[in-house]
């Protein structure tokens, strides 16, 4: 087996080269491999210094999450972390100068590894973060101590609140990283490496104070991030953890504070919310691959693509191609909807350029990539084409047929419907094998999901060609089926009816929409439909009844409709759910609202009533879970994992909560099923529980735990 760590001597360095791949994750054995090299360069009468790099693609990307699961108790995590603070601190006692080189990422455990080096180099790419409250734990190797120390509590507090991976020159600048070498990190390391061993010598971490100096500042510091946090973090107790511990370390000194940062962790990493987190975490990864699409199929190159209909979603979608370097054709029908895009896309670019997130060169480079076009001249050399135009089944079996007709035979057609049948129009085009729905979300440029709808005749190759270039494009691609809705369509539409149907139960609008945000949601439902245009749902409910179908089933609230109808499409109209003062997009309740639903409940013979949060959390979050389980027992979705990411990435579910498939697996499968009879005898059949969830419940399984099984 190879060696995780290996040692070498050269020209007077000892090179400390961790070698764990994938990413040099510090799984067990890993940290003592460590500690034992930087003791044998220590005691090495030919090493002057010491240089600790990462083999591969990285340096360090942290601790192995795998082994979070396998904590079970206090005792285990306060043993755990005692000893790797010990190490941590051994490591730091290096007679010798000891530095760093990062390349890659060195993230959580990675960076408490790098910070207690004596000094830190770093390639210009690479990136540092301690992004541990996004796993629902805080930094556990004395991250919360050592970082203040080197570059300020209030930096600390940020990086160790929001978990972002930031950019080694922001590092650099708050004295995180030493030096940034442009030239070969090895060699440059060793150089930085012997002239500290004839300069300055060992410098460790834990004895500087330079950053909380001003202790009062300091902690007001903590206390104003305590407050900030009550907007950010959504519900979530990580980052106050976090804030606790750097705290700690201010008030008592470093000794103390590393106390107390073990005593924290051990609490955060058992929480349910940590489970939560790190379960998303490898759904993530899991989404990636899809069971019968093996990880060798053969994939087209996309050299260049086309996107048809400039609208919104398109004009998105053509920005994605654009900003991964890929020369993109945007077709549209009319000079001025053409124009009406292009401006749209330039004021995207203009905002994100004004922001100073891109450069101007940059801007042009990207834009340049991007051809407007009013025909399908050049359609034949593209590799990918991606519909987007008006969400109509006889205009996209039409658009398909051309599509079929100009492309060359071994083109991906792609699709961004919502919510129509991929194989009706997979069929126009005459090669099904070749079609895919590719669902992005709005704004498309920006929503990092996109649900990869396998038709019936979809191919592996069209699959995974779609799967990848979603990767290539920054997204995260997760593959459904091809059912209405597909998944995040057809369980919002179940999120939404119970939202309706509160409502005429007798909660008012704003109580519910402020019952979910305190859950976690970033905005509740009413406001979410008020931002998206309550005309989108509703002629999309026309459309079904033209057909004979309903969006989702059992009884539909009335109420959506009559908005429809006054012209309350939402805030784009001034008013929708809420009303809205001109100029302003602070919602603002509206009674005549509340009359609405009054109404309705009247027709309907609802007797209104008093509705607690728990109950509207209760009922919104178990119409998921159910709906979730007939989508995964009619197989439209692989694993609970995907519809969690699909949640969390879509509408912004609390990722503490995991998803709702896992937060139904943390509320109790035989407690939901019993609220799912409940309402079932309280409100109709449209409350009949998902055959697989009563499974589930009758043997104590959990949707998690059916994986295994
Ligand atoms: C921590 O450090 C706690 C400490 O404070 C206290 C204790 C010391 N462990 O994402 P990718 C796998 S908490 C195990 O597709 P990329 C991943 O599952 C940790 N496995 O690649 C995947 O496996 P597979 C703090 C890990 O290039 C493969 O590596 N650190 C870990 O897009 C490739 O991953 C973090 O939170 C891990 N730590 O992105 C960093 N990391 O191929 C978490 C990755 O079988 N990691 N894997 O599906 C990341 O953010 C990204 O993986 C990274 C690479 C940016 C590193």
């Amino acid at each position: 087996m190879p060696e995780l760590v290996r040692y070498e001597l050269r020209d007077h360095v000892a090179v400390i080269t961790v070698d764990n791949p994938p990413v040099n994750a510090l799984s067990p054995g890993v940290p003592e491999a460590i500690e034992a090299a930087v003791a044998r360069a220590g005691g090495d009468p030919d090493a002057h210094a010491a240089v600790l790099i990462g083999a591969g693609s990285t340096f360090i990307a942290g601790a192995d999450i795998r082994f979070f699961e396998t904590i079970t108790t206090r005792e285990a995590s306060l043993e755990r972390s005692r000893a790797i603070h010990t190490r941590l601190r051994r490591i730091e006692d290096c007679p010798k100068p000891l530095v760093a080189a990062i390349h890659g990422t060195a993230l959580g455990g990675g960076l408490e590894v790098a910070m207690a080096c004596h000094y830190r180099v770093a390639v210009p790419s690479a990136r540092v973060g301690q992004p541990e409250v996004l796993l629902g734990i805080i930094p556990g190797a004395g991250g919360t101590q050592r970082l203040p120390r080197l570059a300020g509590a209030e930096f600390a507090i940020e990086m160790c609140t929001l978990g972002q991976h930031i950019p080694v020159t922001r590092a650099a600048e708050a004295g995180v990283v030493d030096r940034i070498l442009e030239g070969d990190l090895l060699a440059d390391a060793m150089r930085f490496a012997l002239e500290k061993a004839q300069s300055d010598g060992v410098r460790k971490t834990r004895d500087r104070n330079t950053g909380i100096t001003d202790g009062a500042a300091a902690v007001a510091a903590c206390a104003q991030a305590r407050h900030g946090l009550k907007k950010t973090a959504r519900g979530a107790h990580a980052p106050y953890a976090a804030v606790d511990a750097i705290q700690a370390g201010i008030e008592l000194g470093f000794d103390a504070g590393c106390e107390r940062e073990i005593e924290i962790f051990a609490g955060c990493v058992l929480s349910t919310e940590s489970r939560a987190m790190v379960r998303l975490f490898f759904a993530e990864r899991e989404a990636a691959k899809v069971p019968d699409v093996p990880k060798d199929t053969p994939t087209r190159e996309i050299r260049l693509a086309a996107v048809v209909g400039a609208g919104t979603m398109g004009g998105g979608i053509a920005m994605n191609y654009a900003n991964a370097g890929i020369p993109v054709l945007l077709k549209e029908v009319t000079q001025e909807a053409l124009d009406r895009g292009l401006a749209t896309i330039r004021r995207n670019y203009e905002t994100s350029f004004a922001k100073g997130k891109i450069t101007r060169d940059h801007l042009d480079r990207t834009l340049a990539l991007i051809t407007p076009t009013l025909t399908y001249d050049g359609f034949d050399q593209v590799d990918i084409v991606t519909e987007a135009v008006f969400e109509n089944m006889d205009l996209k079996k039409v658009t398909f047929a051309e599509l079929g007709r100009v492309t060359k035979p071994d083109c991906i057609l792609a699709s961004n419907t919502s919510t129509l049948d991929i194989d009706a129009f997979a069929r126009a085009s005459g090669r099904p094998a070749q079609v895919i729905g590719t669902h992005y979300f709005s704004p498309a440029n920006v929503m990092k999901l996109v649900e990869i709808v396998r038709g019936r005749d979809s191919s592996k190759e069209t699959i995974a060609t779609a799967m990848k270039v979603a990767k290539r494009l920054g997204k995260l691609g997760v593959l459904v089926g091809n059912c209405f809705g597909f998944v995040a369509n057809r369980m919002i539409a179940y999120y939404m009816r119970e939202a309706y149907l509160l409502l005429e139960e007798g909660a008012s609008v704003s109580e519910i929409d402020h019952a979910l945000t305190k859950f976690g949601m970033p905005v509740g439902p009413f406001a979410m439909q008020d931002i998206a245009g309550i005309d989108v749902g509703a002629r999309i409910r026309q459309h079904l009844r033209s057909i004979g179908k309903h969006r989702a089933e059992g009884p539909e609230s009335p109420v959506p409709d009559w908005l429809f109808e006054m012209g309350r499409y939402g805030q784009k109209t001034g008013s929708g759910w809420y009303r809205y003062e001109p100029g302003s997009r602070t919602p603002i309740p509206d009674p005549l609202v509340d009359e609405l639903a009054r109404k309705a409940a009247t027709e309907r013979g609802i007797e209104r009533r008093a509705v607690s949060e728990d109950e509207i959390i209760a009922r919104i979050t178990t119409a998921l879970a159910n709906e979730g389980a007939n989508i995964l027992q009619e197989g439209f979705a692989a694993r609970p994992g995907d519809i969690d990411v699909i949640y969390v990435y879509g509408f912004g579910f609390p990722r503490h909560r995991g998803g709702p498939m896992f937060y139904a697996d943390t509320v109790g499968l035989p407690t939901v099923l019993e609220r799912i009879r409940r309402y079932h005898d309280q409100l109709g059949d449209h409350w009949l529980p998902a055959p697989l969830l009563e499974h589930l419940a009758h043997t104590g399984r959990t949707f998690y735990g059916s994986q295994a099984g």
